[in-house]
């Protein structure tokens, strides 16, 4: 039996990654520097993984930014925009495509970057067209081939197979699988690197294997595997983040010599596949979450597998259901956990040694370590900790009415519009105004105990004044009172709530050199107390307009935190509708008037396959209006999403039922509000009029015409007029000038439709 990793997390247990990255794009080291110090960080990985008995290293499983663009440049796939000149070293060519950063001259957007499946994990997407051009480059990995062999004679090389990266890509001018043979070309030539290089087994990822895919997208995997040569490579067909059985005629037809199944994402009958799959095969399997920070359950694992492994024998591998790149790197950095809680976990490191557990158990059948090992597992399920009969009760007793808000959106609306007198195309912001380094700082500060709670709160206070009196300014209509408070939506609420605990050091990344925290959801959750209450109160004793306040809503805060594996997601993320709307009716009582629930993450919570999204759709809606329905029909809920892509999800969008709903769309000019139309979006709507993610200031002529656009689908009665997102990465000046802009542009139209009236 092996034991094998899919990936490690590149970041390093300090986010030494990030750290070097930063270091390098402000200009205060050299590529020298960089290209050391991710040299040290992979052998730390490796020797991590070599240590707790790890013996198949993945190799190329690092990147300095996004692996997906990894394989993008080892197949010397580079858009037309970012040829810069040729002196300018790989490195920066790198960023440039990932981050947009021009040489002088050189005007280029960033490829775009989107999510990696149900991960909170971002990929850069390929930029493929007609006249692609494939120069394979296997410099860097092989280089990194030699610096594992130096730890290890057992390595085993990364790739991201060619139906999945073809799948991910984006293609303009023509159609997708019209460009496999050529990109089959440079693959052939990347295996043949390898194998000259003596590679033994090479771990080809192949993840779109988890969705139902069309009869033509199967076909390309006969043609893909069924043309490339192996020379001597054995290959393992890679598959994550769902169960492949519905394609396992297609796969057992394929000239692999193993294969990797999650057996954690969904189901999956192994059995069925051993039975099915030529006897040569290594069958793989993914026994140990890779997306989870829980403490697995070994004797239950190795009750299952035992008579598998006296089936399989040296056929059998374990691993990590997925690359660990979505789980946190290292558990005994957590000082501060208590000790239960700390026993019921397992970050990347622990993970390994999971598996070191497991197979010594197995081929000694011996389960006395693992028995003693996962006690702490076992002990989580009954503990006291998990469970709160109060809200238990709630859920039981929750009825089809609670989920939904007592009028209708006709009869809200005129009951709002009386309550708050707003002019037509009200203006407002998402909610974050820009987070300075000196928040930050006292941010910090107050942490590490160095101010009092006091001094704090009034700090925070001053910014609160500070954001309010700006946004009077500039003559918005309705305000947010700025979040300067709030680390990350999710982590703030995270931290509030009873139930959910968080760390100091379990960073995952999100793209780039960005990451995130993601609180643990370990037990029934509550409200200890009103969260955002008194902030947003201070704020509105500040102003005679309204102050919006700013929640973050259940399926956003389920899919951006560890959550337990005992519960449902379902039930999970009812659990936190019941304290979101506890709050809402906190912040009802104190007199506010409009709420807004944001749900960034509703689309990304979505399962792979396209056959569970209804299910999953119907109960993150009703979450969300669970959350919502306590509010009178004279509160306005409002809701925002970051995402452009709603054609797919338009009913389920509807659903929600907020009264007012901002969404990104500045970029594409509007066009994306045909699927509004077409679908008759019914509440109101407030398109983004411009792309917060540029420093750029729009002038007011482009969002009037952004803006007369919009009324082309939508009654003037019905549109919003805000940016596209959140300003919290933004600068005071551009901020400033940008929404004096739009305020002068929603007054420019406004004078247009009086004078038509
Ligand atoms: N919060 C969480 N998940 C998210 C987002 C979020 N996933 C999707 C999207 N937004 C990802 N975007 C970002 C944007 C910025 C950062 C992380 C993810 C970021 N992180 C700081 C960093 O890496 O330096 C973290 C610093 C800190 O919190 O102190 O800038 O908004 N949960
Ligand atoms: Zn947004």
């Amino acid at each position: 039996m092996q034991i094998h990793n899919l990936g490690f997390p590149r970041i390093g247990a300090r986010r030494e990654l990030k750290f070097s990255l930063e270091r390098y794009w402000r200009g205060e080291s050299t590529p020298e520097t960089l290209l050391t110090e991710c040299r040290e960080i992979r052998k730390t990985n490796w020797q991590t993984q070599l240590d707790e008995g790890i013996e198949y290293l993945p190799v190329g499983d690092f990147a300095h930014y996004d692996h997906v663009l990894n394989t993008s440049l080892l197949l010397g796939i580079v858009p037309e925009r970012f040829k810069g000149s040729s002196e300018e070293n790989e490195l920066d060519l790198e960023f440039r495509i990932a981050r947009g950063q021009a040489p002088s001259g050189c005007q280029c957007a960033a490829s775009d970057m989107t999510k990696w499946f149900n991960t909170n994990y971002h990929y850069i997407v390929p930029e493929l067209s007609a006249d692609l051009d494939i120069k394979v480059n296997a410099g860097r990995l092989l280089a990194q081939i030699a610096e594992a062999r130096q730890l290890s004679d057992k390595v085993k090389p990364v790739l991201l197979g060619p139906v999945s990266y073809l799948y991910l890509s984006v293609v303009k001018d023509v159609e997708k699988l019209s460009l496999l043979p050529k990109l089959l070309k440079g693959y052939q030539e990347v295996l043949n690197q390898l194998a000259a290089s003596g590679v033994s087994w090479l771990q080809i990822d192949e993840p779109v294997l988890g969705l139902e895919l069309e009869e033509s997208w199967q076909q390309a995997f006969n043609t893909s595997y069924g043309q490339l040569e192996k020379g001597g490579l054995k290959l393992l067909l890679t598959t994550y983040f769902a169960s492949v059985d519905h394609h396992l005629e297609l796969i057992r037809a394929l000239p692999f010599d193993g294969i990797h199944l999650d057996t954690i994402a969904e189901q999956t009958d192994v059995t069925r596949f051993i039975d099915a799959l030529p006897s040569s095969w290594v069958i793989s399997l993914g026994v140990v979450n890779g997306r989870n920070v829980w403490k697995t359950d070994l004797v239950s694992v190795y009750q299952t597998l035992l008579p598998l492994y006296r089936r399989l024998g040296e056929r059998l591998w374990l691993a990590p259901s997925c690359s660990l790149l979505h789980s946190p790197v290292d558990l005994a950095q957590e000082l501060k956990l208590d000790e239960e809680l700390s026993s019921w976990l397992a970050f990347a490191r622990q993970k390994c040694a999971e598996l070191a557990l497991l197979k010594s158990a197995l081929e000694n059948e011996n389960s006395d370590a693992i028995t003693l090992y996962s006690a702490p597992a076992i002990a989580r399920r009954v503990s006291e900790r998990i469970h709160n009969q109060a809200v238990q009760q709630r859920i039981s007793r929750l009825q089809p009415e609670d989920f939904q808000r007592k009028q209708a959106f006709n009869e809200r609306k005129i009951i709002q519009q009386s309550a708050l007198n707003l002019p037509l195309l009200p203006t407002t912001t998402i909610g974050s105004f820009p987070q300075t380094r000196k928040i930050r700082e006292i941010r910090a500060k107050w942490r590490r105990n160095e101010i009092s709670d006091l001094q704090y709160q009034e700090y925070i206070r001053g910014e609160i004044a500070d954001v309010i009196a700006r946004q009077e300014a500039i003559g918005l209509d309705v305000l947010v009172h700025g979040e300067a408070e709030r680390n990350d939506m999710v982590e703030y609420f995270g931290e509030l709530l009873e139930g959910v605990a968080f760390t100091q050091f379990a960073w995952v990344q999100s793209y780039g050199s960005r990451c995130v925290k993601p609180p643990v959801i370990f037990g029934d959750i509550s409200r200890k107390q009103a969260m955002t209450l008194e902030w947003i109160n201070y704020a509105q004793s500040l102003t005679a307009k309204p102050v919006k306040a700013m929640l973050t809503g259940p399926v956003t805060i389920l899919a951006w935190s560890f959550v337990r594996d005992d519960l449902p997601r379902r039930q999970v993320a009812e659990q936190i509708a019941l304290a979101i709307g506890d709050e809402v009716a906190d912040l009802v009582a104190g007199g506010t008037q409009i709420i807004q629930i944001d749900e960034p993450a509703i689309r990304e919570g979505m399962p792979v396959k396209q056959s569970l999204w209804q299910e999953y759709l119907d109960w993150a809606t009703a979450a969300f209006r669970l959350s919502a329905a306590t509010a009178p029909a004279a509160t306005q809920i409002h809701s925002h999403m970051c995402y452009s892509e709603f054609n797919d999800i338009l009913e389920a969008i509807i659903a929600l039922d907020a009264d007012v709903l901002t969404v990104e769309t500045s970029r594409s000019n509007m066009a994306l509000l045909d699927a509004f139309e077409q679908q008759a979006y019914p509440n109101d709507l407030g398109p983004g009029v411009y792309d917060i993610h540029s420093p750029n200031v729009p002038d007011v002529d482009w969002m009037v015409n952004l803006l007369a656009k919009a009324l082309d689908y939508l009654p003037p009665e019905r549109l919003w007029v805000n940016p596209d997102c959140g300003l919290k990465t933004r600068g005071w000046s551009e901020t400033t000038s940008a929404l004096e802009n739009m305020v002068l542009a929603a007054k420019a139209l406004r004078a247009q439709l009086a004078a038509k009236a």
